[in-house]
C-alpha cells in the first residue's frame, strides 16, 4: 500500500492554480490521488468511500490522456469544451453519464467536506473527537447531495475513525504542531481552489448536474 503524506496533497493543490487563477485538472486529480491514499491508510471501512472517488479520478485521467487532452488542461477549458460540444447532460441523465463536468462536480462537493473537516481538525483541542468533527463537516456539506443509505454508511464509517492523535500520525507530517502548521497552509489553498470552481460552475449553472 502506498504511504501517504499530507504534504503531497498540499503540494498538488499548490500547483493547481495558474497565474490567472485557472484550475489545472492534472494537479487537481493528483491532489485527489493523494487523498485516496490517505483514506486507504485509514482502514478498509473507508474502501466504499474511496472507491467512488477512485472511479471518478479514473474518468478524469481518461480525459487527460485522451485525444482531446488539450481541452482538459484546466477546469475552465473543460467546461467550455464540453458545453460548446454538447457533451454534458444538463437536466437529466442521458448520453453523457461520465462527462468531465458532472464527474468533477462530485469531487468538488467532496472537496468542500474535506476543507471543513481539515479546518475543524486544525483548530481542534486535544480531546475532540475526529468522528464528530468529520460528521459535522459532512452534515454541513456533502451529505445534502447523498441519499439516505449513503449518509447512513458514511456515519458508520466516521465512528471508526482513529482518534485525533492517531489521525495526526497517519497524516505523516511530524509533530502535532507541524500538522497544525501544514493544515494552516493547506486549508486556504483547498478553499481557494474550491471557490474558483464553485464560482465557475455557478456562472455556468452547472451546480446541479445530474
Ligand atoms: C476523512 C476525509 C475524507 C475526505 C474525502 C472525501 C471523499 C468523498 C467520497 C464520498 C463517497 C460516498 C459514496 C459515494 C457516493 C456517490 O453516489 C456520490 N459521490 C460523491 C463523491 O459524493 C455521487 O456520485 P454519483 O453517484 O452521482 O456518480
Amino acid at each position: 500500500l502506498a504511504s501517504f503524506s499530507l504534504q503531497e496533497v498540499l503540494d498538488a493543490f499548490k500547483l493547481c492554480l495558474s497565474e490567472n487563477k485557472e484550475v489545472y485538472l492534472e494537479h487537481y486529480v493528483s491532489g485527489w490521488r493523494g487523498l485516496v491514499k490517505f483514506l486507504n491508510s485509514l482502514g478498509s471501512v473507508f474502501g466504499f468511500i474511496s472507491k467512488d472517488a477512485v472511479g471518478k479520478i479514473k474518468i478524469l485521467e481518461g480525459y487527460l490522456e485522451g485525444d482531446n487532452s488539450s481541452q482538459y488542461a484546466t477546469v475552465q477549458l473543460m467546461v467550455k469544451y464540453e458545453l460548446d460540444n454538447q457533451l454534458v447532460d444538463l437536466t437529466k441523465r442521458g448520453n453523457h453519464p461520465e462527462s468531465g463536468c458532472r464527474t468533477l462536480l462530485r469531487l468538488h462537493r467532496a472537496l468542500r467536506w474535506l476543507e471543513l473537516f481539515l479546518e475543524r481538525l486544525r483548530v481542534s483541542g486535544q480531546d475532540e473527537k475526529t468522528s464528530v468533527m468529520c460528521a459535522d463537516a459532512y452534515d454541513q456539506s456533502l451529505s445534502q447531495h447523498h441519499p439516505w443509505v449513503v449518509r447512513k454508511a458514511a456515519g458508520l464509517a466516521f465512528c471508526v475513525l482513529p482518534g485525533r492523535e492517531a489521525f495526526f500520525q497517519v497524516m505523516n507530517v511530524g509533530s502535532a504542531e507541524q500538522v497544525v502548521s501544514v493544515l494552516g497552509e493547506a486549508v486556504p489553498l483547498i478553499s481557494e481552489v474550491y471557490q474558483i470552481t464553485e464560482t465557475l460552475y455557478a456562472e455556468q449553472q452547472l451546480l446541479q448536474l445530474p
